[in-house]
């Protein structure tokens, strides 16, 4: 199978990388069926960086039974806990070693800024595999007593082969939080990437081959939704699929799950974040974290803070102050250290974007800042705050997954609450305010699976993440995920009773 050789040369990397394009299937880098690939491009300039063999349904078949193979013989009870949680903080230092390296890859495929790739994406991604290296020798059941002469045990046995199907927004972080638990809990895995991103992925092969994981554990199909993604969703041979992306196509993954052989499900879908803030709060900081919780990442993020709700009296200060912070981010060339926001990952998603800030405009929304193309080239966005919205506009109920976040004021809190939760998404909201009673109650009530308290974005390995209703089943991360990647057994045991 064919590699490419890219050439880094910016501020924090300079040296040539050499990057596997073909399926990486049974721990080798392989060519597809039918010789096609797919082209990458580079969001920044919008040409061509590489072409990546693009898999098939054919592809998919064969890394399903190299997984499963991998399951029966190699992992699995074959491989301890204790080997297992060795091997993946093994991966999660090599990632840091390369840490230069899979961050200008980020940067290149999806446009995130450099330092942001770096220090919060690969950071994070090692993060994780090394905090389920730690959890792969503690898996283990419960005893039950039932009554004299009579107990159960129960067992968290791994569910066998898991399908992984990520998006393209944070495309190592989504492949680390999928594969890592998988393989803690004895799982084998065939991951699509996104076929916007693929690149990290594609070096990781290398990093695991170089840690040494079996052949088969983990086997990685680049292609398109409707082919690779589909085979692996309607395959009789996956126990499970976890899937990250649009709630559509969410809805499509459980089809296709119950149509097969009801695949065990988990998804992470979409949000609309409300960021609430009281009068009482620390404006400066809430400030701060508001431009954090909707621009980070370009605003490509499901739990991003899209909906500001702010008390009435700090309506005018806090919008005059979030506009000015608004104002300094810098948006620009990914590679700039100073850069914070690069540009949107795809003419597409651009597109997408642009076509909701015109809607706003229509709808009657005010241009608070931005609103606009950034420069003439790549697929930038000025980051854009719209005031004085209402709940019914498109603006605000809708996902818009871009650098555009709505505000609105409100006067009590029981609205606020009523407000906030008026939307089919619960992934995550925040609370800004100093009153502690006041802060804990609004969590209480908010409807979503995360809850920030005068914080925005915060995210950690052990921390559960996943939404209520629309945005989602199942959670990640923490010993939470652990449940995804394991069917419970439980063992009856009669040491005297006759029956009847
Ligand atoms: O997502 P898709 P898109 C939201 C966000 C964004 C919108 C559209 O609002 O603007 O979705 O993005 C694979 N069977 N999120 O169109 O298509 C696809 O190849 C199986 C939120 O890019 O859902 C990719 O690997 N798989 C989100 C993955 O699904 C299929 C992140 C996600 O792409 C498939 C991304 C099919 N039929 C977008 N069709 C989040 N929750 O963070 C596509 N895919």
């Amino acid at each position: 199978a064919p590699t490419y050789t890219h050439k880094f040369d910016h501020a924090a990397f300079k040296g040539e990388v050499e990057i596997p394009l073909g399926l990486f299937i049974n721990g080798e880098h392989v060519e597809s069926k039918d010789g096609k690939t797919i082209d990458t491009i580079n969001p920044t300039t919008g040409e061509v960086i590489c072409s990546i063999v693009e898999g098939t349904a054919a592809d998919v078949e064969i890394a399903v039974d190299a997984a499963r193979e991998a399951f029966e013989n190699t992992w699995g009870y074959n491989t301890p806990g204790f080997e297992r949680g060795k091997l993946l903080m093994k991966i999660a230092t090599l990632m840091e070693r390369d840490a230069d390296i899979l961050a200008s890859i980020e940067s290149l495929d999806n446009g995130k800024a450099f330092t942001a790739a770096k220090y919060f994406d690969v950071t994070e991604s090692a993060a994780t595999f090394r905090y389920y290296g730690g959890w792969a020798d503690k898996i283990h059941g419960k005893t039950i007593e039932q009554s004299t002469g009579k107990f159960a045990y129960t067992k968290h046995e791994p569910v066998g082969v898991c399908g992984q199907i990520i998006p393209w927004n944070f495309p190592l972080l989504m492949f680390s939080w999928k594969i890592a638990p998988a393989l803690a809990a004895g799982c084998t895995v065939v991951i699509k990437p996104s076929e916007l991103t693929p690149l990290t992925a594609a070096y990781m092969t290398k990093i695991f081959q170089e840690a040494g994981v079996p052949k088969g554990v983990v086997n990685v199909v680049c292609g398109y939704g409707p082919t690779v993604g589909n085979a692996i969703t309607s395959s009789k041979k996956v126990d499970k699929v976890a899937f990250t992306g649009s709630t559509p196509v969410g809805r499509k993954v459980m089809e296709e799950a119950s149509k097969s052989n009801i695949k065990k499900v988990t998804l992470e879908l979409g949000g609309k974040g409300a960021n609430i803030i009281f009068e009482d709060a620390d404006i400066s900081e809430a400030v701060k974290y508001a431009a954090q919780g909707i621009f980070f990442n370009h605003g490509q993020t499901c739990c991003a803070g899209s909906r500001i709700f702010v008390q009435r009296k700090i309506y005018d200060e806090f919008a005059q102050k979030f506009a000015k912070v608004t104002q300094q981010l810098k948006v620009g060339d990914p590679f700039e250290t100073a850069t914070y926001q690069g540009p949107q990952v795809s003419q597409t998603q651009y597109d997408r974007i642009m076509n909701y800030v015109e809607c706003g405009k229509q709808e009657g929304a005010t241009v608070i800042t931005g609103g606009k193309r950034h420069g003439k080239t790549g697929y930038f966005i000025e980051p854009t705050i719209f005031g004085d919205v209402t709940s019914n506009m498109k603006i605000v109920q809708e996902e818009i997954f871009g650098p555009v976040v709505v505000m609105t004021a409100f006067d009590t809190e029981e609205e606020v609450i009523k407000e906030a939760n008026s939307t089919n998404y619960g992934l995550a909201s925040a609370v800004f305010t100093q009153n502690l009673s006041r802060a804990h109650t609004v969590a209480g009530k908010l409807k979503s699976g995360t809850v920030w308290i005068n914080c925005y974005n915060e995210l950690h390995p052990q921390i559960p993440f996943g939404g209520f209703k629309e945005s989602g089943i199942g959670r990640e991360l923490g010993e939470y995920a652990l449940e995804n990647y394991t069917e419970v057994k439980a063992v009856h045991v009669n040491l005297s009773a006759k029956c009847g």
